[in-house]
């Protein structure tokens, strides 16, 4: 801090608030920069209070599971997230219009907010500024803003305290109240009080600039997925109409910097550029509902978007939907911006409704008999696509993932808001509306033809064994929960994986690698193909609505595919495919990701070591040197350019013996991710096929975090 700065502080009020004493173990002095030390060492700021306040800190530190869900990539992510949705509260509550995300050097990140800015007087009985309070208390974020409805009030609010507490140093600027302020905490310390710097210009915006650096000795990994960043950011921008937010890699080589041209835009297409993407939509949900349609042919021209809000109630819903002629459904909600994938009493209401009212305005309009059974749920949302998003001042999220809302007045509240808004659209658009209802009864159709020939087959199966199909090497075991199978792309892989099996308990299906390349169909269509037959019989628990996770035969399913586009495609598919038709696979944990190492490092003594990413590579060499080893000469280095490359027994020693390899188990959101790119690349936009494509060649980034 500079000496001409003003410090909020009076000094008599905070002796002994800031220091070091005991304490100053927690500060590595060689973290300071110029001038911070000064200040750190200054003896007045020292003191009690300041230590139990961050007694609260140090709870999260020995327990960051309980306040950030793991230590994980996904931990790590969530720490953005938190700061973030404080922004996004800002923008909620009609103040912030853009939030600035940074991926900066050193794996540190920058969120800036043109919001109010963080208070920065003095919060009675604190003793304090409202940026420190808000920095070191725990629950404190939002607390004092009042009213309303928010973000970090519902599953992620632990507060930007919580960052503190397991960051090594954060850096907070604040442009309030006519000035600029600053504050630099490190290992959770504020190294000096609250500075006043320069005056705000004329026409100087306030807000918030956030920057924290995460600690390597709290988190697996403190590398930051760009990836997993844009998509949850671009879900941001979609929830909130008119928010513009920019995410920018700023990580990347001096060599590579001017390829980062910055493409600013307000639409969907082309805004994507390699380091640098900005969501802004003007639409909100109809732009969501746009993005999530993709591909699919739209049964209706007009993407259906209503909103209403009952104050006295403090709930709001926004609803947009199309139907498709997709056979599969597609229904994101949301609770204050969060994402409940377990459902709830909105989502209730917003199913009752739509069941009711199209099965009412289909009687009405003779488009079902008296003699024909209503059509169900399931009929009617085949292809439907359909974002709602909900807002409750007090929203009260249940569950075993607390991704499930249960305000009951949620479920009326949307029910009667759908069944008068849509009866409305129905009534005025009657050819789309019988186009609807078709789609509905044929849906119906063939859920009974289909269970017809169920009922034929299984009348069968009593005589003929359970007819699996020819390509799959089956394993002995009967067991489900031993049982594991590797879904393999490429003949010659294949081959190796067989060989190299485990057979008891490790069955085989290979697939062909150009399923995507080749046939550019929709999914449901491709439902009709051998391969995807092959797997779904193989899996043995039906799919769609007769999906029964009781009848997997395998526990584990594990897709191995090379790291290169085909690989990636594969995996995109096949993970679609489960999240489309047999969802509970997903849930049940039963899908994973085959790992495989990209090098061999040869030792001329001892073992060799198979290594899983550039930096592993770069960190074995190094511990190899040190210890005084040597590499073998000329091809020391092996680089894999995909399975096929590999013997039997590398395969199995790297990416199939349970005892080395390394799976990763796809959650509900890698699921869904696969299920937007497999519409982008289906799609008809060859902007986003071409960067998936470029992108994904070198390596596969894409499956990581
Ligand atoms: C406490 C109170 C108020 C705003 C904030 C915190 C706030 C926090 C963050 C975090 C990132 N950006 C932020 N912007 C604001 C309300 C301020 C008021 O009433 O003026």
């Amino acid at each position: 801090m500079s000496n001409n700065v003003n410090s909020t502080y009076n000094p008599e009020d905070t002796a002994s608030e800031y220091s070091t004493g005991d304490d100053s173990a927690l500060i590595n002095k060689e973290d300071l920069k110029e001038g911070e030390l000064n200040t750190l060492m200054a003896p007045e700021h020292y003191g009690a209070k300041d230590l139990r306040v961050l007694e609260g800190l140090e709870a999260v530190r020995l327990r960051p599971g309980m306040y950030i869900g793991s230590t994980g990539p996904r931990g790590l992510h969530h720490l953005v997230y938190e700061i973030v949705d404080n922004s996004v509260d800002e923008a909620l509550a009609g103040y912030a219009t853009h939030i600035e995300i940074s991926l900066l050097k050193d794996d540190a990140i920058r969120v800036v907010d043109n919001g109010r800015g963080i208070p920065v007087d003095i919060v009675p009985g604190e003793g304090k500024s409202g940026v420190e309070v808000v920095m070191t208390k725990l629950h404190a974020g939002g607390k004092f803003g009042g009213g309303g409805y928010s973000v970090s009030g519902g599953l992620h609010g632990v507060g930007i305290s919580v960052v503190n507490a397991l960051s090594t140093r954060m850096e907070v600027c604040v442009k309030r109240d006519g000035y600029e302020w600053m504050q630099t905490y490190i290992n959770q310390h504020p190294v000096a009080p609250l500075a006043r710097g320069r005056h705000l210009e004329e026409n100087e915006s306030t807000g918030t600039s956030v920057t924290f650096w995460a600690d390597p000795e709290i988190f697996e990994t403190t590398h930051y997925n760009f990836e997993t960043l844009r998509t949850r950011f671009q879900q941001t921008a979609f929830l909130n109409k008119g928010l513009k937010i920019s995410l920018t890699d700023e990580r990347i080589d001096e060599e590579k910097s001017d390829e980062s041209i910055i493409i600013d835009s307000d639409n969907e297409a082309a805004e994507e550029n390699n380091r640098t993407v900005v969501y802004q939509y003007e639409n909100g949900l109809k732009d969501y509902v746009k993005h999530l349609v993709g591909s699919k042919k739209p049964l209706h021209t007009d993407i259906i978007n209503f909103a209403a809000e009952d104050e006295k109630l403090g709930i709001s819903a926004d609803i947009a939907l199309q139907w498709t002629s997709a056979y599969s459904e597609t229904l994101r909600t949301f609770a204050n911006t969060i994402t409940t994938t377990e459902g709830g009493a909105h989502e209730e209401g917003f199913k009752t409704a739509i069941t009711g009212l199209i099965n009412r305005y289909a009687r009405e309009k003779n488009l079902l008999r008296d003699k024909d059974d209503n059509l169900t749920g399931d009929d009617i949302r085949e292809g439907l696509v359909a974002v709602l998003s909900v807002k409750l001042t007090n929203p009260q999220f249940e569950g075993q993932t607390k991704t499930k809302l249960g305000n009951p007045e949620a479920k009326t509240f949307v029910q009667r808001i759908i069944t008068d808004r849509l009866t409305d659209w129905l009534d005025s658009h009657p050819s789309d509306a019988k186009i609807i209802v078709d789609k509905g009864i044929s849906a119906a159709h063939a859920r009974l033809a289909a269970k017809k020939a169920r009922e034929t087959t299984r009348r069968k199966s009593v005589f003929e064994s359970a007819g699996m199909p020819d390509k799959l090497k089956d394993c002995q075991s009967n067991n489900p929960e031993e049982c594991e199978l590797f879904i393999v792309e490429g003949d010659s892989a294949g081959g190796s994986a067989i060989q190299g099996r485990n057979p008891i308990t490790q069955a085989i299906l290979p697939l062909r690698g150009k399923i995507l390349n080749t046939e550019r169909a929709s999914l449901d269509r491709m439902m009709n193909s051998d391969t995807i037959e092959a797997l779904i019989t193989a899996i043995g628990a039906g799919y769609g609505a007769n999906f029964d996770i009781k009848k997997a035969r395998y526990h584990k399913v594990i897709i191995m595919a090379d790291a290169d586009v085909d690989g990636a495609h594969i995996a995109t598919l096949i993970l679609t495919l489960f999240f489309r038709y047999m969802r509970d696979m997903i849930y049940k944990g039963y899908v994973y990701v085959a790992m495989p190492p990209l090098y061999k490092l040869k030792w001329a003594k001892g073992n060799h070591d198979y290594v899983y990413t550039d930096q592993a590579r770069d960190k074995a060499l190094e511990e190899g040197e040190k210890a005084g080893r040597k590499l073998v000469s000329g091809e020391g280095i092996q680089r894999y350019k995909g399975l096929g490359e590999m013997t039997y027994e590398e395969l199995w020693d790297t990416t199939m013996d349970p005892k080395n390899r390394k799976l990763k188990q796809m959650k509900l959101e890698d699921a869904q991710a696969a299920d937007e790119t497999f519409s982008m690349l289906m799609g008809d936009e060859v902007l986003p096929r071409r960067q998936f494509i470029q992108k994904n060649a070198p390596n596969a980034k894409w499956i990581d975090a």
